[in-house]
């Protein structure tokens, strides 16, 4: 019998969407979002999928001063493979949203594959207090946000990060983003595999049930055939259960504080590495094994961790 491929767990450790007042756990400083991807990896993720905030304050940055630190340590540290995202702030152009991944030439990146509504607003609700004065008016404020990607946007980015060699974790928050995608990928804007993360139960995109995730697959081995890997990250509760369902059908998953702060539901989780170490534990459990960060680079056919520049 053929061996089941391995799991590729990605970690994205603090992300844009939560704020520091919503869990103690949420890493901003440097040195906070730099251990906590260390124990990330050490837990079993080979994939870090990384924003910056501002070290003082925990509000989200595209600021490549606010990466440098917490990279160079991740290096000195891990093998694990970085993923600098290309969408951590709803309000910044293209060009400014990809800086960071142009400055640092990692070897993956995230690109968005199509324009959204993207809210969170119904979070503030939930808190009287607020640790930092701008947390309540940015997750109020984002009921009015239109995430922008539109295919001039694509192309510029990958055009621009073409000669770098970065994989894109292609961020699939619809099924019509599959055909964004598929007609980007015969005008020779990407190269297979390519590697779609299935992103379900952001409001404004795609609910985050097993149905769905069923049809999203079904779509993408209609459009893609053999020339795409793919993994899910679902948002809140769905999480974990979402990710192991996924990896029952090959995929592989993604969790961490960035989609959600829970380690079950209800019960805020410690850290990135404490999702990281139940999901592996829950998939191994399974039957499946996960993918060491030379494993995944195989998987995903990426560039090497020796041609980064950071
Ligand atoms: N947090 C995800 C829902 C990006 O960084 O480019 C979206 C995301 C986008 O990860
Ligand atoms: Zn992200």
């Amino acid at each position: 019998m053929a061996r089941k491929p391995k799991t590729i767990i990605t970690c994205a450790v603090t992300g844009a969407i939560h704020t520091p007042t919503m869990s103690d756990a949420l890493p901003y400083t440097y040195d906070q979002i730099a251990e906590q991807a260390i124990a990330a990896a050490e837990a079993g993720a080979s994939i870090l999928h990384l924003h910056a905030r501002n070290p003082e304050n925990g509000a989200p940055s595209i600021d490549p001063k606010d990466f440098s630190p917490f990279l160079a340590r991740i290096k000195q540290s891990t093998d694990a493979v970085v993923n600098i995202s290309t969408g951590g702030s709803l309000t910044a152009t293209i060009q400014e949203r990809i800086n960071p991944a142009k400055t640092f030439k990692p070897e993956m990146c995230s690109m968005n594959m199509g324009s959204l509504n993207f809210s969170f607003h119904g979070l503030a609700a939930r808190y009287k207090e607020w640790k930092f004065d701008w947390e309540k008016a940015y997750v109020e404020g984002s009921e009015g946000n239109i995430f922008r990607n539109t295919f001039k946007d694509i192309k510029e980015a990958s055009e621009t990060l073409a000669p770098d060699a970065i994989k894109f974790e292609h961020e699939i928050y619809d099924v019509g983003h599959l055909y964004n995608l598929k007609a980007m990928l015969d005008q020779g804007l990407f190269t297979a595999p390519i590697f779609l993360q299935f992103v379900m139960g952001i409001m404004g995109g795609i609910g985050a049930d097993v149905e769905n995730l069923v049809f999203m697959k079904r779509t993408a081995d209609k459009l893609f055939g053999d020339q795409y890997r793919w993994s899910v990250l679902a948002a809140g509760a769905a999480q974990i259960p979402l990710a192991v369902t996924a990896s029952q059908m090959g995929g592989h998953v993604r969790v961490g504080l960035e989609d959600s702060l829970f380690i079950t539901r209800g019960e805020l989780a410690e850290s990135n590495a404490a999702q990281v170490a139940k999901v592996r534990r829950i998939i191994e459990e399974f039957g499946n094994q996960v993918a060491s960060p030379d494993e995944a680079r195989e998987i995903l056919a990426l560039k090497g961790g020796d041609r980064v520049n950071f």
